[in-house]
């Protein structure tokens, strides 16, 4: 789904007041900073016809499978209307109290026991509403898998509505709402701030462990508190160098901390991926130098899908000699690095001439630079002293220096990246001595910036779909840290 159709919704929904901010009383008497009334859809056939189309558009991305449609009365009913009637889809009618005369049926239309119902909603805070539904559609011998809703709250429905079976696809999530209502200054930071806040802090969903175990890891709360700016602040900082600020613009507007770490050993499927999972990332990281085929034009491609799908070209490089040797290394050979990749790493143990061998080539064309701090390999040397050394290194080039290499974030100053690999969705190991920790843990605890994934996603059976989790898990994460500010 194109992040620019969602993006125009928000606003116009803002437009006609379907999202409020101020003091409002929610049904349970809680008090919240934002309030979101979709009612007022029905006054805005332009508006009924976007959502509509953005929530089938879904039901096609997700390849959802049912037989019939059921919208959670009242605000869902038309919308569902509009859906199913366009693209000649069965539908249902759940009736809010059973008529006193006749079938006292409760599910108006025709179907079968064991059919596939499709729940649609406008708003979902902790999914009762949903669940309601389904249990009245369950007692007419139905099915529910899946729902999909325009907008979350992100006060737990999700989870809870997983636990009782339901999958709930979201279109809009809050945090999303309030980065584009702040980005196109419709609302201070102050007030995002607290909507986040409320959002973080009013979970409906209480899952049962104490412990915490079982929790989903998004609602678990971050270790680490001290990464107070968003990536769109970072961006604009004084002191930032152009190319971190066109990274952190890039995370911002595309909502990924994701680099691929695109390990394959032909070009052809270097691209392929590239070109597939662009829309997902922020970075694409690669090791040219286990391509079996490399050649001039295949960097060219690289670099014109980098720009097509707005993403960085990350080459791991890992220089480690004196300036003068990598200088060469950096420019020339077979591969002529710094003629198309953005980014490359170097580790610091040469010392302070490695940097400035490469920024001799790098520095003119606007390129950055990487310090490996610390490594993810078990057994790694590069701890303690060393990671300081390393910090204090990048910080007196910091003209080259973009940030770190690292498991965590190692510096204060916000201008620095902080670029972790070593993840997937289970913490473990590859037997080769790689260690892995998740997104979650990475980003939300340790306070890194960016999530570096290669197996995870390359060895997934669909790996745009694995992109796509681990960029929702990044984003998930970073909010969740953001939000969680100031408590
Ligand atoms: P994986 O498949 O997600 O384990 O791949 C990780 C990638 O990151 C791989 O290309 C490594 O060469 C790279 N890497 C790493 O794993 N750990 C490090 O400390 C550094 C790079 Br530096």
């Amino acid at each position: 789904m194109e992040t620019s159709s969602i993006d125009s919704l928000i606003l116009k929904l803002h437009d006609v007041n379907a999202v409020k901010f101020g003091e409002y009383k929610l049904k349970t008497g809680m008090m919240t900073p934002i309030y979101i009334d979709l009612r007022v859809l029905v006054s805005h056939p332009a508006l009924m016809n976007q959502v509509s189309s953005l929530i089938y558009q879904r039901v096609l991305e997700e390849k959802l499978q049912f037989d019939t449609v059921c919208g959670v009365p009242y605000t869902a009913l038309p919308l569902a209307t509009i859906i199913c009637s366009r693209n000649e889809l069965p539908m249902l009618i759940r009736r809010k109290e059973a008529k006193d005369y006749g079938t006292r049926r409760m599910v108006e239309g025709s179907f079968r026991e064991g059919d596939t119902c499709l729940i649609i909603e406008d708003t979902v805070t902790s999914g009762t509403s949903i669940l309601e539904t389904a249990e009245v559609l369950y007692k007419e011998g139905l099915k529910v898998t899946d729902s999909i809703v325009l907008m979350d709250r992100e006060q737990g429905g999700v989870d809870m509505l997983a636990s009782q079976g339901i999958k709930l696809h979201p279109i809009i999530s809050m945090f999303k709402l309030i980065n584009v209502l702040l980005a196109a200054e419709r609302i201070d930071a102050q007030t995002a701030q607290s909507v986040r806040k409320f959002i973080l802090d009013n979970n409906t969903f209480s899952p049962q462990d104490k412990n915490g175990n079982g929790v989903p890891a998004s609602k678990k709360p971050c270790k680490e508190q001290d990464t107070r700016l968003s990536y769109a602040d970072r961006a604009a900082l004084p002191n930032v160098h152009p190319l971190a600020s066109k990274l952190l613009q890039t995370m911002e507007e595309k909502q990924s901390n994701l680099c691929v770490s695109a390990d394959v050993t032909s070009s052809e499927e270097l691209l392929q991926l590239a070109d597939s999972l662009g829309p997902k990332i922020c970075m694409l990281k690669t090791h040219v130098d286990i391509l079996k085929d490399y050649t001039a034009a295949f960097s060219q491609k690289l670099q014109a899908l980098s720009e097509k799908h707005n993403f960085l070209i990350f080459e791991d490089r890992k220089f480690a000699d004196i300036g003068n040797t990598v200088k060469h290394q950096y420019e020339g050979g077979v591969y002529q690095i710094s003629s198309w990749s953005h980014i490359v790493n170097a580790h610091a143990v040469p010392g302070p001439g490695v940097v400035k061998g490469l920024s001799a080539v790098g520095k003119p064309l606007g390129r950055g630079c990487l310090l490996i701090a610390q490594m993810s390999s078990q057994g790694s040397l590069a701890t303690g002293a060393y990671t300081q050394a390393v910090l204090k290194m990048a910080e007196e080039q910091s003209d080259f220096v973009i940030g770190f290499i690292c498991g965590s974030k190692i510096s204060k100053r916000p201008e620095f990246i902080h670029m972790s690999p070593g993840v997937q969705m289970q913490a473990g190991g590859d037997g080769l001595g790689q260690q892995y920790n998740t997104p979650d843990e990475v980003l939300c605890n340790k306070g890194s910036d960016v999530i570096i994934v290669g197996r995870g996603i390359l060895e997934a059976p669909d790996r745009l779909e694995a992109a796509e989790s681990y960029r929702k898990a990044g984003w998930e994460a970073y909010t969740k840290r953001l939000g969680q500010v100031g408590q």
